[in-house]
């Protein structure tokens, strides 16, 4: 598949048609006069000089034309569908402001131990529609934006997503923050607060990815209110002198000081008054331009101190990959100074934050512990640890074991990979030029850390911050484990992978008990309720208990499992799936004008495009398929299950086999949905620029989806709930989640294949030292890629770096996993053909999907690591 893109509109937003019309619905007052009335602003929600908390539809109009007219400053009798969201937004924000109010008002009385979210990345996708749903306003909004003369589906698809992640860790972040609000925990999340998000992904003709800035401000935001008179100076590069009074203190000064401003976005609990806190740093010159160079008549060097602290929180970091194999690859962060000024000055405006609240409660710096917790959500905050050091031996006088003491007591690490190119290096002169005090605290925790082990008589082991090479670099995961209460993984295998590989040393030294296992999590407010209104609503007609019960407790839908063998409750079940297909195929017709079967199997491969996920896997076996069919006689043929395969998914711009698989998957789109001997059996599209909110339209409408990586390689992988918890099984590796899905929902019920992880080492020692040519180990393999090297699917040779790298060390194991793949693909061609056996397998699968809820994970995290509790807020104001 390949949309058709003028190039002249590449790197500009994409703006929608504006139709404008006139507010309809709504009769204003007169005045004494006769003059129209038109509500202000905020008026909408208040009545009789009460916040009304039961707002009816009659008021949700009224705030939003109230909106209109002040906040927006437009006609009522003109209005397009972006300025109906903007004032419903803005009606919606009004609620939300209330209950934020009360929330922090609430905490700042109470004074409970809070727990704070550091992550770079807060994928949150769209606002509205969820806000509506926390808020429990749906309905009205729904009503009341159709008596105005909208529709509430065109108002919400407005929105720009706010894409201010690359994947699971950014997503995993927003889930968190949901589920932390609607368990009424008070937890905050920190970040930045990026001009672009992750880049636009537009494919050309030819099937290339091209990358285009992310203006997702452009257009105004409603969900974030400035907090200008909440800033920080931070500061970078400069001298570091210790003091020679025997304190271990120095003084920190010159170098460049930049302006940190907060930005706080509020984040709604479901069915619940709690309302928390994201709160997003803003990077500005402390002063608009430099004034002596000014002065001097020089303008350009006038403001270039201006623009390179702008620079800091420009543009989300793609999570990059060298061109190297990676077993050859060499360290990522080389060079890349502007990441790092980015972690250190996140870090140091939210520790500085953190500090001030604390600092505000009165309480005693030895208390810190007490009351606030920090959980750093992988490495990237990790120079948060030595900014506290900095902070409390510099600042606070304490000694350097005072220090330490609550350092690690404060803070607890989530580690969300084991692949080896994406742990974080920093080289030591880099950091040593941008932050010289925290380089001599990194030494001095390095070496206590030696000193320590020498008085264990550990010897042998090479426990240090730092490895060897030139340059020297800090391992991040290590410091980040040493300075950390507790250190944990995502899902049970990858939790036990990490201490038995990268943090194998540790566990052996600091003891076992610092190690432990979250298995993540996904709100089913957004990945079931949202995304799949209808689904949710034969459940609790199904299940007879009020939506939000189920909502809160996802262990309830087990009360489906008799269902299953319900022939009319199968009819409903089977009867929603169909019209999530067709609704994508609606998608997908009215946004890239292409025509999908819907009475086919829908399967969906949907995740950045890495090698250690495989989508190379999985268009082989499309391509395999594909000449299967061809070689079909038409009798044959129709006993065929109908398949269509969706791909979607970005590469990281550097990364260039993976750019290359995406240029394969459409090309090979283009030969097969052009064959007319296998079209009506095999479908393929490759549909660009993923987002949370296609994720949203396309999970609902799968019957299958892949989650085929490398054994041991995915950390534990989150789509594959989201998939499950709609009824959609899973086709998989024995990896991550997988393995805990299987547990839950039975074996029978998903589709393994593959390798198991302690083999894939040894696989990969025989690639190395004993290959064995494809055309032996695995013909049907060596047919595909002879086919591809013939040009079959175009591309002048364009894809042997490609095949190359499952030709030569084939480091992802696609020629060890090709066979038992097939073998499994046919087996869920079998399966579906069995219609009322696959439904049943999909309602049990849902049925058992409790445990993967978002709000168990959190209170793991609540519970075992933070120690926190919720507190209840009261409804309509304090
Ligand atoms: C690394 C880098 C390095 C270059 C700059 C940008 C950047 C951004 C992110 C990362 C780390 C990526 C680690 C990650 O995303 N892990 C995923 O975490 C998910 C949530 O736990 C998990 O479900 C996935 O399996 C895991 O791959």
């Amino acid at each position: 598949m390949t949309s058709t893109i003028d190039p002249k509109t590449i790197g500009k937003p994409q703006r929608p048609r504006r139709h404008v019309r006139t507010l309809t619905g709504y009769t204003p007052e007169k005045d004494a006069s006769g003059k129209d009335q038109w509500p202000r602003g905020d008026e909408g929600v208040w009545r009789d000089g009460m916040r009304t908390v039961d707002k009816d539809v009659q008021a949700v109009t009224r705030s939003i034309v109230g909106h209109v007219q002040t906040s927006l400053a437009r006609q009522a009798y003109n209005l397009d569908n972006l300025g109906a969201y903007q004032a419903a937004a803005l009606s919606a924000r009004d609620d939300l402001l209330v209950n934020w109010n009360t929330t922090q008002l609430t905490f700042t009385r109470k004074q409970p131990k809070r727990a704070y979210y550091l992550s770079l990345e807060f994928l949150m996708g769209r606002t509205l529609d969820n806000a509506l749903l926390n808020l429990g306003l749906k309905d009205k909004f729904t009503d009341g934006v159709q008596k105005l003369g909208f529709n509430m589906e065109d108002v919400i698809e407005q929105e720009r997503d706010a894409a201010l992640g690359n994947g699971g860790l950014g997503r995993l972040a927003a889930c968190y923050l949901d589920s932390s609000a609607s368990q009424e925990l008070p937890v905050w999340g920190y970040g930045l607060r990026y001009k672009y998000g992750i880049f636009q992904q537009l494919i050309s003709p030819q099937g290339e990815q091209l990358e285009a800035p992310d203006p997702w401000l452009d257009n105004q935001n409603p969900w974030e209110l400035p907090r200008l008179d909440v800033t920080y100076d931070i500061r970078f590069y400069g001298r570091a002198d210790r003091l020679d009074d025997g304190t271990g203190r120095a003084v920190w000064h010159g170098g460049q000081e930049v302006l940190a401003v907060a930005y706080d976005v509020m984040i709604p609990g479901y069915d619940t008054a709690s309302t928390n806190n994201l709160r997003l740093w803003e990077s500005k010159p402390q002063r608009g331009f430099d004034l002596n160079s000014f002065n001097a008549g020089n303008y350009e060097g006038a403001v270039e101190a201006s623009n390179s602290a702008s620079a800091i929180t420009s543009v989300l970091y793609p999570n990059d990959h060298t061109t190297c194999a990676p077993n050859r690859s060499i360290p990522i962060h080389f060079g890349k100074e502007l990441r790092l000024k980015q972690q250190y000055f996140w870090t140091a405006a939210s520790l500085a934050d953190i500090m001030r609240r604390f600092k505000n409660a009165g309480k005693n710096i030895r208390e810190f512990p007490d009351f606030v917790a920090i959980q750093l959500n992988d490495t990237h905050p990790t120079l948060a640890i030595p900014e506290l050091m900095r902070i409390l031996i510099d600042d606070e006088d304490l000694t350097w074991d005072q220090a330490w003491t609550i350092v690690t007591n404060t803070f607890f690490y989530t580690n969300h990979t084991v692949l080896p190119e994406a742990l974080e290096k920093w080289p030591v002169p880099l950091i040593e030029n941008v932050l010289p005090r925290h380089m001599q605290i990194i030494y001095d925790i390095s070496m206590n850390g030696q000193v320590l082990l020498a008085s264990n008589h550990v010897s042998d082991i090479q426990l240090t911050a730092f490895v060897e090479g030139q340059p020297k670099q800090v391992r991040m995961a290590h410091l980040a484990c040493i300075g950390s209460r507790k250190v944990n993984g995502v899902a049970e295998l990858h939790s036990e992978l990490v201490q038995t590989t990268i943090l194998k040393d540790f566990v052996e030294f600091e003891g076992v008990s610092k190690f432990g296992n979250v298995t993540n999590g996904i709100t089913p407010r957004r990945w079931l309720d949202q995304c799949n209104p209808e689904l949710s609503a034969l459940i609790t007609k199904t299940l007879k208990i009020e939506k939000s019960v189920w909502l809160k407790d996802l262990t309830k839908l087990e009360g489906l499992l008799p269902f299953a063998e319900d022939k009319a409750f199968r009819a409903q079940w089977s009867a929603i799936k169909q019209r999530n297909k067709e609704r994508l195929a609606h998608h997908v017709q009215t946004t890239l004008g292409l025509i999908i079967r819907t009475d086919a199997m829908f399967d969906v491969q949907i995740k950045r495009i890495h090698e250690y996920k495989r989508q190379t896997l999985n268009i082989l076996g499309v391509i395999h398929r594909y000449f299967a069919l061809k070689k079909m006689t038409p009798e044959e043929k129709k006993k065929v299950n109908r398949r269509v395969v969706f791909f979607a998914g970005k590469a990281a711009p550097a990364y260039y086999i993976a750019k290359l698989t995406i240029r394969l998957i459409v090309n090979v789109a283009r030969v097969i949905n052009a064959d007319p001997d296998t079209k009506e059996y095999l479908q393929l599209y490759f549909l660009p620029d993923y987002s949370v909110s296609l994720a949203e339209v396309l999970i609902p409408a799968s019957d299958i989806s892949q989650h085929i990586s490398t054994a041991g390689t995915e950390a534990s992988g989150t789509s594959n709930m989201k998939f499950c918890l709609n009824g959609g099984l899973l086709l998989g590796t024995v990896d991550g989640a997988n393995i805990e899905i299987a547990e839950e929902v039975g074996e029978n019920n998903v589709f393994f294949f593959g390798h198991l992880t302690p083999a894939v080492e040894d696989l990969r020692y025989q690639h190395l030292y004993h290959p064995v040519p494809i055309e032996e180990k695995c013909p049907p393999l060596a047919f595909v890629l002879n086919q591809i090297s013939a040009g079959v699917f175009g591309g002048d040779g364009v894809y042997e770096p490609l095949l190359n790298t499952i030709r030569q060390s084939d480091y992802y194991l696609i020629t060890d996993d090709f066979d038992s793949y097939i073998a499994t693909l046919e087996m869920v061609d079998e399966a579906y053909l069995d219609k009322e056996e696959w439904i049943k397998k999909s309602i049990r699968t849902t049925a058992k999907m409790g445990k993967f809820s978002s709000d168990r994970a959190i209170n793991e995290y609540a519970e075992s690591y933070w120690n926190i509790e919720p507190v209840s807020i009261p409804t309509g104001g304090l």
